[in-house]
């Protein structure tokens, strides 16, 4: 019988994923327990309840980008009359700044832990892992071990950051896990990685005035749309951002005047420079190792730690995974939530909705942003062929950029259509401020099954960013020049 259980539903890991699951479970009658624990970062970092988004990811990045996008504001309002006295003397106070944002991740960290109480879901400060199918255990901060049994068990333990196998790089690197809470500002900085948090975190250290170098071993955001993503790493680099490109770090070492970095250039030479600062964004590592799925069958995909599921369900009927920790799913905050979600209206409401993963609008805060939603150029030559796909592109200037006379050389946009009857969009693409502001709703058309002559009919609202996607004309194929005429 149900009975024989303590708990409904188990979840490991109390993250974006792990939490919507275990709320919405409770929700709907459900006795549930959430297992959540933080293993300290190598350099001794830590934090609360929330999982990465709240803690390391999402919303301390977004603050830190909004610091930076003000530092630039401050200068922007001069242009506009504000009385600014001593402009040339601005500068982040970096104490100032991961003080705010700590305090705020504590708050939420708090309203998380209040919430959980409410919805009657047990919350369990423990590493947990399989003793057997229907059997977790938990090591807690003590030592000592909570075992629990569930009749349903979700896993939803996410990621960590991943070091380099070159010498000294545990030792004098840092990730995403400690940047947000360094006590010391970070200095001169090398980051090492360009896919999209190593790209965010460089915006906006740059932005707030610290010299700063990404290092890209191949290409720039691998998996979006190469053009946009080279428009993107070209602001940076205007901005002031350094790259290194086709060089791979091989040794960080700690030296009186800083981190001494080695690495290998594209010419198969060493070169060499000293840092204050050394971030690594290569990629997460998914954390089932912990987690002794063989005392449950549970199978794992061998090349990245991940689990493969279909609907959200691992190859052991009761046992379920969401979030980061699914193998080629978008890794995303609300792509977690939802599918949390919905699992538990299917496990306890007699749902049928299943997660639909295609289609997720995402967006790179760097300095100057890219929202996107739906296929890349690249992909969609792949996937319908060059001859069967129009791309419409333009070149935009924002009305408000023209006063401060900011740069808008790469405000650019285009949209992928069909080239059948229908001209239905397949995917959106927008480089400016607030892109993901600007794309959010467009999501919702493409959901809707968007043509392009449903775009074209639809009337804007000026003086936006966002109207330019609506007023986009000119073709790739046309070889028109998509700069503004004026
Ligand atoms: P997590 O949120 O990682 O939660 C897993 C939890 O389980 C953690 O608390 C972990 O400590 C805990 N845990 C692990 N193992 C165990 C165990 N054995 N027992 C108990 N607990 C365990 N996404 C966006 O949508 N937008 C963004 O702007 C964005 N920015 C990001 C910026 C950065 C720097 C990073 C790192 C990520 C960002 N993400 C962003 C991604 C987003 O944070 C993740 O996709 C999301 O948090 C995944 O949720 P999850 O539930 O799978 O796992
Ligand atoms: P990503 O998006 O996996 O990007 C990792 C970046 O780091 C990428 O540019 C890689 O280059 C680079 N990389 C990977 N390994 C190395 C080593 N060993 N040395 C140097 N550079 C390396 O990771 P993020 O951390 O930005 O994001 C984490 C996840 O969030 C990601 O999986 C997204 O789906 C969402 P490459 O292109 O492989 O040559």
């Amino acid at each position: 019988s149900e009975e024989q259980y303590m708990y409904d539903l188990v979840v490991l890991g109390g993250g974006s994923g792990g939490l919507a699951a275990a709320k919405q479970a409770a929700e709907l009658g459900a006795r549930v327990a959430v297992f959540d624990y933080v293993t300290p970062s190598p350099k001794g970092t830590k934090w609360g309840l929330g999982g990465t988004c709240v803690n390391v990811g999402c919303i301390p990045k977004k603050l830190m980008h909004q610091a930076a996008l003000l530092g630039e504001a401050v200068h922007e309002a001069a242009a506009f009359g504000w009385v600014i006295p001593d402009i040339k003397s601005v500068q982040i106070n970096w104490e100032a700044l991961s003080v705010a944002v700590q305090n705020h991740i504590k708050s939420v960290n708090w309203v998380t832990r209040v919430d959980l109480k409410n919805k009657k879901v047990e919350y369990i400060n423990a590493l947990g892992y399989f003793k057997d199918p229907h059997t977790i255990g938990g090591i807690m901060k003590n030592g000592e071990e909570n075992v629990v049994t569930a009749k349903n068990i979700l896993i939803a333990v996410g990621g960590r950051p991943k070091y380099p196998d070159i010498p000294g790089a545990i030792e004098n690197g840092i990730t995403s896990d400690d940047i947000f809470s360094l006590s010391q500002p970070p200095g001169k900085t090398l980051i090492v990685g360009a896919g999209y948090i190593g790209l965010e975190c460089a915006g906006f250290l740059n932005g707030l005035g610290y010299n700063t170098t990404v290092m890209v071993r191949s290409i720039i955001l691998r998996g979006f749309d190469q053009q946009m993503a080279n428009i993107i790493a070209e602001e940076m680099e205007q901005r002031g951002v350094h790259f290194i490109y086709q060089a791979k770090p091989k040794l960080i070492k700690k030296e009186a005047d800083g981190i001494l970095v080695h690495w290998v250039d594209k010419l198969g030479q060493v070169q060499k420079d000293v840092y204050d600062t050394v971030l690594f964004a290569i990629g997460r590592r998914a954390l089932t190792k912990d987690l002794k799925l063989e005392n449950a069958g549970v199978i794992c995909i061998p090349d990245d730690d991940k689990i493969d599921a279909v609907d959200e369900q691992t190859n052991v009927p009761h046992i379920y995974a969401v979030g980061d920790i699914l193998h080629k799913k978008p890794e995303l905050t609300p792509v977690a939530i939802h599918a949390g979600k919905l699992l538990s209206k299917r496990l306890f409401a007699n749902s049928s909705e299943t997660m639909d993963y295609t289609n997720i609008a995402t967006t790179v805060f760097s300095p100057l942003e890219y929202g996107c939603v739906g296929l890349s150029e690249e992909q969609a030559n792949i996937i319908y062929g060059e001859d069967n796909i129009e791309i419409y592109h333009a070149y935009y200037k924002p009305t408000e950029f023209f006063i401060p006379q900011k740069d808008n050389s790469h405000c650019y946009l285009k949209v992928v259509t069909l080239r059948n009857n229908d001209q239905k969009v397949i995917g959106m693409h927008f480089i400016g401020p607030n892109a993901g502001e600007v794309i959010q709703g467009f999501a919702t058309a493409i959901k809707s099954n968007l043509t392009f002559p449903i775009l074209k009919s639809t009337v804007g609202i000026h003086p936006t960013s966002a109207e330019e996607l609506i007023r986009v004309f000119i073709t790739k194929r046309s070889k028109m020049d998509p700069k503004p005429q004026s």
